[in-house]
């Protein structure tokens, strides 16, 4: 056994995201995340122009980026909530302007089923809810009937509040429960089994500690039977390690993270800087593939 006996273990999937179909566990994918808010993580509202964030898009597509993410609604610790009518303002311009020039995989990062709704509509593919569709509920309504693909996200309490002094008996068996229970209950409301992607939430109601039993403990999440999906990009906890306060500082952090996530387990990894994360995908993937 070495470090990267998982690698060949990683289950297979087909990912169902409306009429498409996504291999999973093959090649690992690259979800790039593009930020429409003007107070988002690390892009500092750079990209809030929407013609901007077209083009930032279409450039992580040629970098190699198989889906791009979109968010209109800054989660960041202690961020407010936006409403519907803003998110859709930010992000629907921008889904509209990538399809006009490519049929990249497109999924909406929303908690609301009227921006899921709309984005739907415009041409998006996946729902990434990080509510795990607990913030609102007709969410899964959306889902079922558009046939979306899903990632259901584990996050405790909500942005607002989440990293109020989170505690966990076990964060890894909790996690796993949760989503468990929440493709479960996504599932008795229509939305099929090869449609769902579970993903922990690495910073979300997490504690350094929490994180980093997370990472450890993939293995044990990837054996709930769901591919998944790891956002560790730029995150707190890499500039914790690292001792990097920008979150610019943090992507050979993030790399690290990145190839310990693949190497245990993850399918799709949620990152910012494309171009690394994609060589570091084909170096594993290529090591994997022959052992
Ligand atoms: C994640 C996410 C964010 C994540 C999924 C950030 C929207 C925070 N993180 N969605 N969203 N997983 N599925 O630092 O880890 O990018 S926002």
């Amino acid at each position: 056994m070495n470090t990267f006996s998982t690698m060949s273990t990683r289950k297979p999937y087909s990912w169902n995201c409306r009429d498409r179909e996504i291999t999973l566990g093959d090649r690992s994918l690259v979800m790039g995340i593009l930020n429409t808010t003007p107070d988002s993580f690390s892009d500092g509202g750079v990209y809030f122009d929407s013609a901007a964030a077209v083009a930032h898009a279409l450039e992580m597509e040629a970098q190699g980026a198989e889906i791009i993410d979109i968010g209109g609604e800054s989660t960041r610790p202690g961020a407010d909530p936006v409403s519907a009518e803003e998110e859709i303002r930010r992000t629907i311009p921008v889904i509209e302007g990538i399809r006009t020039q490519s049929n990249i995989a497109l999924s909406i990062d929303t908690m609301k089923a009227e921006v899921a709704a709309a984005a739907m509509a415009a041409g998006a593919d996946i729902i990434n809810d990080v509510s795990g569709f607990e913030a609102d509920p007709q969410i899964v309504h959306v889902a079922a009937e558009t046939q979306a693909g899903v990632v259901l996200m584990h996050m405790k309490g909500t942005p607002r509040t989440m990293q109020n002094a989170p505690v966990y008996a076990d964060v890894v068996k909790e996690v796993g429960a949760y989503l468990a229970a929440r493709a479960a209950w996504a599932e008795q409301h229509g939305v099929a089994r090869e449609r769902i992607v579970l993903d922990p939430g690495l910073g979300f109601g997490k504690t350094l500690e929490h994180n980093l039993e997370l990472l450890r403990g993939l293995p044990k999440l990837a054996a709930l039977g769901y591919p998944l999906l790891i956002g560790a990009s730029r995150k707190r906890f890499i500039g914790d390690i690292t001792g990097r306060t920008q979150p610019t500082e943090r992507t050979a952090g993030s790399l690290g993270a990145a190839a310990w996530a693949i190497a245990h387990g993850a399918h799709i990894l949620r990152v910012h800087d494309v171009i690394d994360t994609c060589d570091l995908c084909r170096m594993l993937d290529t090591l994997s593939s022959g052992e």
